[in-house]
């Protein structure tokens, strides 16, 4: 018989870290509310939430790394905003960012969530963080949420 382990949307009595980038607040902070919501709506309790403010996105791999160190979490869910300018700094940036929180998620034994939104227009930035495209933030929450499950589906065999 196949046997198939899927992640349910419940975290009630985790304690979940949020990392959010200062940088692009005005996005930022939407990602921040949208994954808030999701974990509220999912029975995480308030004071089951840590966050940290970084400067931008380029430090956010660091302070996950740190809240993950800890011990005290389920998960850790990040979020940031590149939007491209003229120069190459957007792409530089957003490699770092990626590879970082790649790296932080495969060393860890919990969850570390890339709720990161590049884009290329502000347009793009406003559709991702609570208009047409949806909150990615809200989403980055939906997948720590269901990876702590599956994560324990699996471990428990
Ligand atoms: N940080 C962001 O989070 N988004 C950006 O769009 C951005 N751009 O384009 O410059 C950005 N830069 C700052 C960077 O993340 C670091 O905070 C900075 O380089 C100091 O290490």
């Amino acid at each position: 018989m196949v046997r198939t382990f899927e992640g349910k949307f419940d975290a009630r009595g985790k304690r979940i870290a949020l990392v959010g980038s200062r940088f692009n607040h005005f996005f930022t902070g939407e990602l921040m509310e949208g994954a808030l919501d999701a974990l509220r709506r999912h029975g995480v309790a308030d004071d089951q939430i840590d966050t940290a403010w970084v400067p931008g996105s380029f430090e956010i791999p660091m302070a996950a790394k740190r809240f993950v160190r800890t011990g005290r979490y389920a998960a850790v869910i990040c979020v940031g905003c590149l939007i491209q300018g003229d120069t190459p700094h957007f792409q530089l940036v957003a490699g770092e960012v990626t590879k970082g929180i790649a790296q932080v998620s495969l060393e860890s034994e919990i969850p570390v969530v890339y709720g990161i939104v590049t884009a290329e227009t502000l347009d793009q930035a406003v559709e991702r963080s609570g208009t047409k495209a949806g909150n990615k933030g809200f989403d980055a929450a939906m997948t720590a949420l269901e990876m702590i499950d599956l994560c324990a589906a699996i471990d428990e065999g």
